[in-house]
């Protein structure tokens, strides 16, 4: 053995900072001793900076939120560290939606010592690892996780970690799950390099040539085509190549349940958000041709659907949704293809063949400009303030008015106003808007962290509704945001309650006894101070608003807070859920 301090963990983090991972989001128990002690050794070798940075999260939940939105800005995954099956147990929302978001994470927890009688360094020393010791800690996560496994030894750690990282890499991206029994992680090792070169991320997938000409052929001659799509602004720079494609064929575009900006909301072709839809969408049902291009739902079909013979066409980095059990989109082809070359290829086809046919162009673009239009009009009058209340559409209007010039990155986790937040907010900057893309509510309080980390030129406004400020473990993301000087500002759409369940009522139930008595317990009253519980834990500035006049003020008056270097919340009070 060489005189350098160096084992299983040494390794294991050594092989994170080689892959390019910057952040450990961390919450430690008794399975770490390894990782703790590498970290103080390499520290008093003058090591530190070849290891990754911990940040300590009192929450899981944070911890992986924040490792979440650090990947969607920049693409990188960062690891999180977890207690055995406990700490996993703690990750089961966060991680639902780093997988429904296909985003890159690296997730370590420790398994129990297999050892109790002293036979090995690492062994059984605490009562909490009997408890702890169950059948298939690797089982609780299996339903969220691109890979999973164990590392059995120091010596090929860092193969394991390079692996995973290419796995949770490649597209369709994804969390992958590690675990080390408490020996394992202790295994002195001869310290050796890892080769991340040889583990790169799977090149982007173009369309088959067939594939191209045939959507290109048939959006070129369609009489009313589409796009819808959802994610393809993942990757921001693909927004562009989707508008150029737009652009060329006079195609309008609809985003259905988007947690990207896909299509600057601005652009004459921008044909509307469909949300929780309650009804037909009329662009939807006219569509001859439809290019479903990066969408898991793009319609509702019990209540929103195309014409049976329009022809659909789906493009997708994951087209078959193997992921999800039920799901049924009948489309004419189904490609896995990257949607940026996809749309580059497509639109190149239609140039290089001219089968872009002006006059018909000319009278579309002209009646999508007009629908655009009336939309616009639309909600500038649903924006206005009346009779003293403040609406989803006037706060989210205040805040457009608040950001505009601003370098900001919103994190969208509002639920029912999340029409009024895409109509009224209108994003037009790829990756200006981030969604987790999941179904588990609770993310923004860790993910402005990691936002934050990952652009700390860039200001972080996270908006949400009170149900979902409460999931996110607030006392745990404040502190963080204070302790790793990432501020944010956190815009509550407060409405006292949890209005999805009520209004998932009304869709099943539009005139039962619920609905008649006005009684769907989603009220959250008496309300909890939110803002106080912010301040409590760390948080610079905390208000709470009613007045519809005085909520640009009390908006600017927390930006500045934040400009300042601590987070600030303001809960804005709208009608009752
Ligand atoms: C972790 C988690 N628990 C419960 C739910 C179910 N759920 C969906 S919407 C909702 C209400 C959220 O309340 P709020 O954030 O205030 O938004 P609102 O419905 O009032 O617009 C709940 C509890 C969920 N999605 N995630
Ligand atoms: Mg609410």
């Amino acid at each position: 053995m060489t005189e350098r301090y160096y084992t299983t963990s040494t390794a294991f983090l050594e092989a994170l900072a080689e892959a390019g991972v910057k952040y450990v989001f961390a919450n430690l128990g008794s399975d770490h001793p390894g990782l703790i002690e590498a970290l103080a050794q390499a520290k008093a070798e003058g090591r530190s900076g070849e290891l990754p940075r911990i940040i300590v999260c009192p929450h899981e939940t944070v911890a992986l939120s924040a490792a979440h939105a650090y990947a969607m800005v920049t693409g990188e995954p960062q690891a999180v560290v977890v207690h055995v099956d406990s700490g996993t147990q703690n990750i089961g929302g966060a991680v639902n939606n780093a997988m429904r978001g296909r985003v890159p994470v690296l997730i370590f927890a420790g398994l129990v010592p297999f050892t109790q009688h002293g036979e090995l360094p690492g062994g059984r020393t605490e009562f909490i690892q009997w408890i702890q010791d169950v059948r298939d800690q690797r089982g609780i996560l299996r339903n969220y996780v691109k890979y999973d496994t164990e590392i059995r030894t120091g010596k090929n750690v860092k193969q394991l970690v390079h692996r995973a990282l290419q796995i949770a890499r490649s597209e369709p991206s994804g969390p992958v799950y590690l675990v080390g029994t408490r020996e394992v992680m202790e295994e002195p090792v001869e310290p050796y390099p890892g080769d991340p070169a040889g583990y790169g991320t799977v090149v982007p997938a173009a369309l088959a040539p067939e594939a191209v000409a045939e959507i290109a052929t048939a959006l070129a001659g369609a009489r009313h085509p589409l796009i819808v799509t959802s994610y393809l602004g993942r990757d921001p720079s693909a927004v562009q190549k989707l508008v150029e494609l737009a652009e060329l064929l006079a195609i309008p575009v609809v985003e259905a349940m988007a947690y990207h900006v896909n299509f600057p909301a601005g652009h004459p072709l921008h044909a509307g958000f469909q949300y929780h839809s309650v009804g037909q969408n009329p662009v939807l049902a006219e569509a001859d041709v439809i290019l479903v291009i990066d969408s898991d739902v793009p319609w509702i079909p019990a209540v929103n659907k195309p014409a049976p013979d329009a022809a659909i066409y789906y493009v997708d980095i994951d087209p078959l949704k193997s992921q999800i059990q039920l799901w049924d989109v009948p489309a004419r082809r189904f490609a896995a293809a990257n949607s940026k070359l996809a749309t580059e290829q497509i639109a190149q086809f239609v140039r290089v063949n001219g089968l872009a046919d002006e006059a018909a162009l000319a009278s579309r673009r002209a009646a999508a400009a007009a629908r655009h239009q009336r939309a616009l009009a639309a909600q500038e009058a649903a924006e206005q303030p009346a009779d003293g209340v403040i609406t989803a559409e006037y706060l989210t209007a205040c805040l457009r008015r608040l950001l505009d010039g601003e370098d900001a990155l919103v994190l969208h986790e509002v639920v029912t106003s999340s029409r009024a937040v895409a109509e009224h907010l209108r994003p037009s900057r790829p990756g200006s808007v981030l969604h987790h893309g999941g179904g588990y509510l609770g993310w923004a309080g860790g993910a402005a962290v990691g936002a934050k980390l990952a652009c700390p030129e860039r200001t972080v406004v996270s908006l949400v509704g009170d149900g979902s400020f409460l999931l996110s473990v607030p006392a745990s993301a404040f502190w963080v945001q204070r302790r790793y000087g990432t501020p944010a500002l956190t815009v509550v759409y407060d409405n006292r309650g949890w209005a999805g369940p009520k209004f998932s009522t009304l869709h099943v139930h539009p005139s039962g006894a619920a609905a008649a008595a006005d009684d769907f317990h989603v009220s959250l009253e008496p309300e909890v101070d939110l803002p106080a519980v912010a301040l409590a834990a760390g948080a610079g500035f905390g208000a709470a608003v009613s007045d519809p006049e005085e909520l640009p003020r009390v908006l600017k008056e927390a930006l500045e807070v934040v400009h300042a270097g601590r987070s600030a919340v303001v809960s804005v009070r709208l009608p009752r859920a």
